[in-house]
């Protein structure tokens, strides 16, 4: 019998929370044959990536995925056979009474952030909280050994292969968005927060030798292209050039356009979670831009990641890439950490192809589930 599970997402902002269990929801059904329930708190989020889905509705389903509205007056629903906390989220009261009153008790487990941080190895999987008798189990993504891996659909990397090698396919795409890049342009895309640190950079690539055409999905950072190109709106399909820099914005699009997106580009700035495990999965040079958290203990999550992401680079690519990342997180100065990285454009180039298989060697995340779900029955 195909095993029931139960992923719950609330929206605490952003896109990340559903960006992630819509992913994982989905992998689970199509690769692993489960039987998923997707509640989710807030179906406008999700309506930004699956414009499908009906911000009314309280059941649907959207590829073979059951969605459900998470009200705030819960109504009494048995309890699947795997439920999944996103993000410590906290489950209604009565579903845990439902778990406990199952005869078989529910493996519960709290899919956790993701951290390159050392001490995510030692957690991973580590019994957390009972509630009367329900284990709840700690979850972590990662990439290292001995974490839950990344969210990797089977072809991925395959698909984005063959895709990059198409340049009509490439080509058709961003037609579709409106997007004709002059020749020789360099395609860069910016998904990020509000940063002080956009203005040096455009700055850099307006006067850059070569041309840039950056592509912006709407989103935070919008006011801050907005004041560096001084005009008084912006909004999708508004191309402006500024010498060699063309900024185009676009729509929020579907989460596998996005992906297509990605992998249009030379060079992406990402953000959060999602978009920034999409971007190593394009294996092309990234910026990421990390989610802020109090006391900058994000500043560690981010050295963190630096540290394993760099340690086969030279230590002068290695260099340029860490001051730049650092000066995005940190609002600082963009043009000489940027006028650095492209010194080393090569070698970080073949880095982010590398980085990308290397990780691909792992297991991906909705797998590790389903093992860990499989080794504990
Ligand atoms: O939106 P985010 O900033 O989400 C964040 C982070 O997950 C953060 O860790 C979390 O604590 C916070 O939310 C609550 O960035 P993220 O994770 O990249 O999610 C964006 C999602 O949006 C991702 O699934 C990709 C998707 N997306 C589209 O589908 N279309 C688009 O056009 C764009 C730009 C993104």
């Amino acid at each position: 019998m195909k095993a029931r599970w139960d992923i719950f997402c609330s929206v605490v902002d952003n896109y990340g929370d559903i960006g992630v269990t819509w992913r994982l929801a989905r992998q689970l059904v199509v690769e692993h044959h489960c039987e998923v329930r997707l509640w989710v708190d807030d179906l406008r989020a999700f309506e930004r990536m699956c414009p499908e889905v009906d911000v009314q509705a309280t059941q649907q389903w959207q590829d073979g995925v059951e969605v459900r509205h998470w009200p705030a007056e819960w109504s009494a629903t048995p309890a699947a056979d795997v439920v999944i906390a996103a993000f410590a989220c906290q489950l209604p009261p009565d579903y845990m009474e439902a778990m406990a009153a199952r005869e078989r008790t529910p493996l519960w487990m709290n899919l956790d952030y993701l951290s390159a941080e050392d001490w995510v190895v030692g957690c991973h999987r580590l019994p957390s909280v009972k509630f009367k008798g329900v284990q709840k189990y700690f979850f972590f993504p990662g990439f290292r050994a001995g974490t839950g891996g990344l969210l990797r659909e089977a072809g991925l990397i395959e698909q984005r292969q063959a895709f990059q090698a198409d340049a009509a396919a490439q080509r058709q795409f961003l037609q579709g968005l409106g997007v004709f890049p002059a020749a020789g342009a360099r395609l860069f895309s910016l998904f990020a927060y509000e940063n002080a640190g956009l203005a040096g950079w455009l700055d850099t690539l307006s006067t850059d030798g070569r041309a840039t055409h950056l592509l912006v999905p709407e989103g935070r950072i919008l006011g801050d292209v907005q004041r560096w190109l001084g005009v008084t709106a912006l909004a999708a399909g508004d191309v402006h050039q500024r010498d060699a820099l063309t900024v185009q914005v676009l729509p929020f699009v579907r989460q596998a356009h996005y992906d297509h997106l990605l992998w249009c580009c030379d060079f992406n700035a990402v953000r959060g979670e999602d978009s920034f495990v999409r971007a190593q999965w394009a294996g092309r040079p990234l910026l990421w831009h990390i989610y802020r958290q109090d006391e900058d203990i994000h500043l560690d999550k981010l050295d963190a990641f630096l540290a394993l992401y760099t340690k086969d680079l030279s230590p002068a690519a290695s260099a340029a890439l860490v001051t730049l990342w650092q000066a995005w997180n940190t609002e600082g100065e963009m043009a000489q950490p940027w006028k650095l990285l492209l010194e080393h454009w090569p070698e970080v180039s073949q880095h982010a192809q590398r980085w990308c298989l290397e990780q691909a060697l792992q297991a991906d995340l909705a797998t590790a589930l389903v093992q860990f779900y499989e080794s504990w029955i």
